[in-house]
């Protein structure tokens, strides 16, 4: 590319066409002061990076003599410029006393303190009492929420907060109010926050460079110690996050606003849910169980009570009667150790993990999950998105959907029984009747064919099993399609005409079909619809935890040993034995066969880490028979969990904040976790508890520490080789304050040749006139899994803490109900009181419930049915019936 040379401050320097001054500035190591500027805030195809509202970047053409702002001007050839002239910094000094003369005098009782720019550049430019006429603004908002309080009197109308709300999370819950002195960035009609469309987010206050905007219910007023760069510790979004710690507390967590994926966004989990770290309720000991009370004990007690149980155990009945299950939420390498421990300490393939149960591997497909799905999303010109609720579940990925729709005009077809967020945004909403999503989506592949929409030669490269599914579709009628799903032929046709236009697809997936009765199906059948772009779309599952992809790429898995290298070849065992030594041969049992075992008397002892089973599972009761039937069960969680009270020992375990490791997210970038407090008492990270235990059993794991561990994962597992992920912990890392781009490490992508699937026969979803509605149950923003530790966020946990069951209005008023009123809700496996609340949008018939925190009675609904060929229970729906408590008095 050619370069432009510009003399900046009586240098020649070299820059790129399109570049701002205030770029090649930064680039030269010159900063020029600004308020408004902000990296990511540039709205794809916008014709200028910045607005220049505050001016404050102004710099001076040193020809022309001219004052221009840095941050909208362009380089030219032979310009000449300097960022630091005595005009350019009275003009300055200037500007900021205009501001300071409608800010008011709170400076010393201002949350933002030391944090706040305004000051800073004043005290930069030597402004401090000034000599104008003071205006202060004043404000009169009232906000009742607990995340977010605004003064906007010292608002100094950046207009940041708003570009955030419609530029990068696409809320749109603010805009300027009112003109001239007086407008505000406000919510229309400036009423509270929690009355608009705010999500909470927490991204304008990161960005806002005054007080005007400050998180409620602070944790500390002043100046932190220490700030820490993590991931957050919520869903597989990885959002980079500082933790900013005092006096041994986190007490505020931000986004890393360098961080070129996240694009300094965050979620309100990620902004305002770090706290569960600090809870009175957290485990600080370990704990034996004698004679039904948990009581206090050493480690070396504890652990040797473990060893010993599970040595005699396996000299009694085998390697294979012991069982463990690791977890979504702990790090690659206690995965790693957890897997290799079942593998090599227990002797036994008996080792599962939760993402594999309820989100099913996307591998279990043959289908290698796309690495980069965010950063193809930023590019796709269409959008489908299946049975997910992004803007809820994966909220960063909710933004870069509704980014591609609102600035780059991508077409976005949503596949939701309910009207999900992103509807909103969609040029066609799908509305299939639950559970009928393969006839659905077999039905566009039949017109993409039937019309000649596909190009055949590169569909015929993409998989084998191309011939089969296309005679299998021949038999299937649309009209049936219509019958059976509920959208007409013509909705059918219009959503397959849009897809087979598109360049660049993306498809996202999520429980809506994972976890449905016929979900398998219902995925194969997607992953045609993708094999018929030729090539060109990427799909991906969206649902999971913050590690559920890694946890599966270290093989906490029965059939496949880390990389999804496959157990019972005997090759990869062999390349495994050599690092390892022993390696059993059988694969083991999923986490649904482990129990059933320990009914059955087969597994006889099981170790549980960082997985609430007994909340998080279908069928409490089973699972609370089948824990009950083990003669030894240990669990490892920071709670005292409903599963870990059925534990003989209880091991504490250090959260996500006291630890060291990495995370990969749902679309393969390896993220690390830096310890930014201590973990409380006596409590100590997963993988030294795992090699304590391997120690007691007489053998020993062969690491010094965790860069041992990671560089085994780098020489064994084929996706993390050569990422520089073992070598480096200043991969991705940027100073606290810089400004330098983090740069993503992705794991690999794995080497799989998908297949096209044959479609089956239409079946009509099931119906039973004793449980006439469909209940539908999904995430709630501000809660996660079972609420193990969005309920002890302080803030977060003050909301749903009841549970609810969502009606239409004319399904409500044919019962007699209304909002607010309790019912009970009857399945065949039991029945539960709810409230009940009235919806304007959900189909007739349907019934929505909110999952967590109130699983426990949520759950009460649901047998343990599981997918015949995944073994996933089937927990996304349940036939009820629902009464009114009144009605029968
Ligand atoms: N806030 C929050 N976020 C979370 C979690 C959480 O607990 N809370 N949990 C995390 C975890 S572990 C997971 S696995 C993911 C889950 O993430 P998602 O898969 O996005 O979440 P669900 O809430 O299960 O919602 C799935 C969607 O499927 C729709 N649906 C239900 N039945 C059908 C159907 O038959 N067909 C179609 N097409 N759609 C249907 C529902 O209406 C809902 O909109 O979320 C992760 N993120
Ligand atoms: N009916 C119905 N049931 C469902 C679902 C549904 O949609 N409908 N969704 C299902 C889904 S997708 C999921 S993922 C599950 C969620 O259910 P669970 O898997 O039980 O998930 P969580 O409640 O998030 O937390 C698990 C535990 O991990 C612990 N933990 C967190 N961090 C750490 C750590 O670093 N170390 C250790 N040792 N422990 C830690 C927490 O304290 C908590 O006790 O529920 C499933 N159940
Ligand atoms: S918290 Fe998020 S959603 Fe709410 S106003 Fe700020 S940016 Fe918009
Ligand atoms: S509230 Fe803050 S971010 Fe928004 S316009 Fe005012 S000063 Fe700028
Ligand atoms: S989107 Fe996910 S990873 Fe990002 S802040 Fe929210 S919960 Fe955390
Ligand atoms: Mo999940």
């Amino acid at each position: 590319m050619q370069s432009i040379t510009v003399t900046l401050n009586g240098r020649e320097v070299q820059g790129r066409p399109g570049m701002t001054i205030l770029e090649l500035a930064e680039q030269e190591g010159v900063r020029i002061p600004r308020l408004c500027y902000e990296r990511h805030l540039t709205a794809p195809g916008a014709a200028c990076p910045s607005v220049g509202a505050c001016r404050i970047c102004i710099v001076e053409n040193e020809q022309t003599g001219a004052l221009m702002t840095a941050c909208t001007t362009f380089i030219t050839p032979g310009m000449a410029v300097s960022t630091h002239s005595p005009r350019v910094i009275e003009r300055r000094r200037t500007i900021i006393e205009l501001m300071l003369a409608s800010h008011p005098d709170a400076c010393l009782v201002c949350d933002k303190g030391n944090r706040c720019q305004l000051r800073q550049i004043a005290a930069e430019l030597g402004v401090g009492l000034i000599g104008l006429q003071r205006i202060p603004q004043t404000a009169f908002l009232k906000d009742a929420n607990p995340f977010i309080k605004r003064d906007l009197s010292k608002c100094i109308l950046c207009a940041k907060c708003i570009r955030a709300c419609q530029e990068l999370v696409v809320e749109g819950a603010i805009d300027y109010f009112r003109r001239g002195f007086v407008a505000k960035p406000a919510t229309f009609g400036e009423g509270p926050l929690e009355a608009s469309e705010c999500t909470f987010c927490g991204t304008c206050v990161a960005l806002c460079p005054t007080g005007a905007l400050v998180e409620a219910e602070l944790d500390y007023r002043g100046s932190v110690a220490a700030t820490v760069r993590t991931t957050c510790p919520y869903c597989g979004g990885g959002c980079s996050l500082y933790l900013e710690v005092k006096d041994g507390r986190i007490v505020r967590a931000v986004p890393d606003r360098s961080d070129p994926v996240t694009k300094g966004t965050l979620c309100v989990r990620g902004s305002f849910g770090y706290d569960f770290v600090h809870s009175p309720e957290r485990l600080t000991r370990p704990l034996v169980n004698v004679n039904g009370s948990f009581e206090p004990v050493s480690w070396e007690k504890a652990i040797a009570v473990v060893a010993a149980a599970f040595k005699s155990i396996k000299e009694r009945y085998g390697s294979d009667s012991l069982a463990v299950y690791g977890s979504a939420r702990c790090t690659n390498e206690e995965n790693y150790l957890l897997q290799r421990f079942a593998r090599t300490v227990l002797g036994t393939n008996n080792i599962d993990n939760g993402s594999r149960l309820y989100g099913g591997a996307p591998e279990a497909y043959g289908l290698g999950a796309p690495s980069r799905v965010l950063r193809r999303l930023e590019e796709a010109d269409l959008i489908l998105v299946v049975g997910a609720d992004p803007t809820t579940s994966v909220p960063l990925t909710g933004y870069a959907v509704k980014r591609a729709v609102r600035c780059r005009e991508a077409k976005l077809i949503v596949v939701d029984p309910r009207e999900t967020r992103l509807v909103f945004f969609a040029e066609c909403w799908l509305r299939p009747r639950p559970g009928t999503d393969a006839a659905l989506l077999s039905g566009l592949a039949k017109v993409l064919i039937e019309e000649g929409l596909v190009d055949w030669e590169a569909v015929e490269k993409t998989g084998p099993g191309f011939a089969a599914f296309k005679d299998s579709l021949a038999a299937l009628d649309l009209r049936r399609v219509e019958e059976v799903t509920g959208v007409s032929v013509p909705v059918i046709r219009q959503a397959a005409e849009l897809y087979a236009k598109a360049q660049h697809p993306v498809i996202l997936y999520g429980n809506g079909l994972n976890q449905q009765a016929r979900g398998t199906e219902a995925v194969r059948a997607l992953i045609n619809l993708a094999q018929l772009a030729g090539g060109r779309a990427a799909i991906c599952a969206l649902q999971r935890d913050a590690n559920a992809r890694g946890a599966c790429d270290m093989g906490t898995l029965p059939d496949f040993l880390p990389g999804f290298l496959p157990v019972a070849d005997q090759q990869v065992r062999r390349s495994f034995r050599d690092y390892w030594g022993r390696l059993p041969a059988t694969p083991g049992r999923t986490v649904v066969e482990m129990l059933q075992g320990a009914r059955e008397g087969q597994i006889k002892g099981m170790y549980i880490v960082g997985e609430n089973l007994l909340g998080g599972f279908p069928d409490a009761a089973f699972v609370r028979e089948a824990l009950g039937s083990l003669d030894f069960l240990v669990v490892q969680d920071l709670f005292l969990t409903e599963t870990a009270r059925l534990a003989k020992v209880v091991l504490p375990a250090a959260a996500f904040a006291e630890k060291e490791g990495t995370f990969t997210s749902f679309d393969g970038r390896v993220n690390w976790l830096r310890q930014a407090v201590a973990p409380p008492g006596e409590s100590l990270p997963d993988w030294e508890i795992i090699l304590r235990l391997a120690a007691a059993m007489d053998c020993p794991l062969p690491y010094e520490g965790l860069r041992g561990v990671r560089e085994e994962i780098a020489r064994l597992v084929p996706a993390y080789r050569g990422l520089g992920f073992a070598e480096a912990e200043a991969v991705s890392e940027v100073a606290a304050t810089g400004e330098s781009a983090a740069v993503p490490v992705y794991r690999k992508q794995l080497e799989v040749t998908p297949h096209f699937w044959p479609i089956q026969e239409l079946q009509p979803p099931d119906s039973d006139p004793v449980y006439p509605f469909t209940l539908l149950v999904g995430s709630t923003l501000f809660h996660f899994g079972t609420g193990a530790r969005s309920a002890r966020a302080r803030r977060l946990g003050k909301f749903y803490r009841e549970a609810a069951v969502f009606i239409r209005e004319t399904d409500a008023a044919r019962l007699g109900l209304h909002g607010g009123e309790k019912v009970r809700l009857i399945a065949a496996a039991g029945e539960v009181t709810v409230t009940a609340k009235i919806s304007a949008t959900l189909p007739e018939g349907v019934l929505f419930a909110p999952f967590s925190p109130v699983q426990d009675t949520v759950g009460r609904l649901f047998t343990l049915e599981l997918d015949p060929e995944r073994k996933t229970p089937l927990t996304k729906m349940v036939k009820v019936r629902v009464e009114r408590i009144g009605s029968d008095e």
